[in-house]
């Protein structure tokens, strides 16, 4: 019987030794250890033996069992490394090829690519980009940036308000980009040069006004700033989006932060500043009028730098004694709708590929 507890242990370790897959190794496992194999079944016939023999038998049958369950752990440890190299291998996917059928690529949308070439535009000019939050305090959207307490755009109509006094600050969802101005004055010293992009709410919907749109608004701040720096900085600007050709010209307004207040407009890129085409019929994009409102801006108001507080990172903080500014705001839509023809501003937001496609 121990002859035959050895010949198959040297069977199965020949045939273990040789296995080449898990799956044959799992094959011999059931063949010489399984239920129904012959050296587990012979195991289970020891007590039945003569006690002379009983010893060495089952010493024998165990020891071979062990050695072949030793023999199968380690080889299946073996087969299994192999075979997951070999997995990695084969199934190793190259993710930078392209896709099969290969896919269009995408644009950016118009938006965005208007408000990176105006960013560009504004780079060029010396100004540094920052954005800000969105959600923002009453303090920063309207207080420090000299709204009076009645001023219309705090109405509940005109503003989205998102948590009311009483339970902490006043948040609104900003009205503008230009708390991020306040911002950008209490974490550094002048002189001053930012633009500020992004989007901001407004509870407004029609052609020419959407609940939430973009803006780009800038701040300038240094000693010696006159109102001549601020038409020489928006010519430049106008310049470079509408053609090297074009003019701009000041109307006076009114904004709560800026004192002078201006609206500009630029000469009108499709008829020359004409008003009229070449037929003699009015120009359809300036109403006969050669001029496109494009953009509002003036000069800081000294109380909108009076608001902001001295602190360690501004000190010795934004004296309106000692400096000047100019700002502008403008709506990216805008400036993408004059240029490209667009028609109603709602356009942007419909996901429509059929204009999406165009730019
Ligand atoms: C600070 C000081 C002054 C930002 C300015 C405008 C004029 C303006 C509107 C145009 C159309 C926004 O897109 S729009 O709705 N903006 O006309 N914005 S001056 O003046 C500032 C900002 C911040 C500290």
């Amino acid at each position: 019987m121990i002859d035959r507890i050895e010949q198959l242990r040297s069977e199965a370790e020949g045939e273990i030794g040789a296995a080449a897959t898990s799956e044959e190794l799992e094959q011999l496992r059931v063949r010489f250890l399984g239920r129904k194999a012959e050296l587990p079944q012979l195991l289970r016939g020891v007590a039945q033996l003569d006690p002379a023999e009983r010893g060495k038998v089952g010493a024998a049958a165990n020891a071979a069992r062990q050695a072949l369950e030793a023999l199968i752990e380690e080889r299946t440890a073996q087969l299994a490394a192999a075979e997951l190299s070999a997995g990695l291998v084969h199934d190793a996917v190259d993710v930078t090829l392209p896709g099969a059928p290969a896919q269009p690529l995408g644009s950016l949308h118009v938006l965005t690519s208007t408000r990176r070439e105006l960013e560009d535009i504004f780079l060029g000019l010396g100004f540094t980009v920052m954005e800000g939050p969105e959600i923002e305090t009453v303090h920063y959207n309207f207080d420090a940036l000299n709204h009076s307490p009645t001023h219309p755009a705090r109405a509940r109509t005109d503003t989205f308000y998102v948590q009311r006094s009483g339970e902490g600050p006043e948040v609104v969802l900003r009205t503008h980009t230009s708390p991020m101005q306040v911002r950008a004055m209490e974490a550094h010293p002048p002189p001053l040069y930012v633009v500020i992009p992004g989007r901001v709410y407004r509870p407004d919907s029609d052609a020419t006004h959407t609940p939430q749109f973009h803006q780009i608004e800038g701040l300038a701040v240094d000693e010696d700033i006159t109102l001549a720096d601020l038409k020489g900085t928006l010519l430049s600007f106008a310049r470079a989006v509408f053609g090297e050709t074009r003019d701009v010209r000041l109307r006076p307004h009114f904004f709560p932060f800026t004192e002078p207040s201006v609206e500009v407009d630029v000469s009108c890129f499709h008829c020359s500043g004409k008003g009229f085409m070449a037929d003699g019929s009015r120009c359809p994009l300036c109403k006969g009028e050669g001029w496109l409102e494009v953009l509002g801006a003036g000069e800081v108001d000294p109380n909108v730098f009076a608001f902001v507080p001295t602190t360690a990172a501004n000190a010795p903080g934004y004296d309106p004694e000692k400096v000047q500014g100019f700002a502008w705001g403008l709506g990216v839509e805008r400036i993408a709708m004059l240029k490209h023809g667009v028609p109603d501003l709602r356009m942007y937001f419909e996901n429509d590929l059929r204009l999406l496609g165009q730019f």
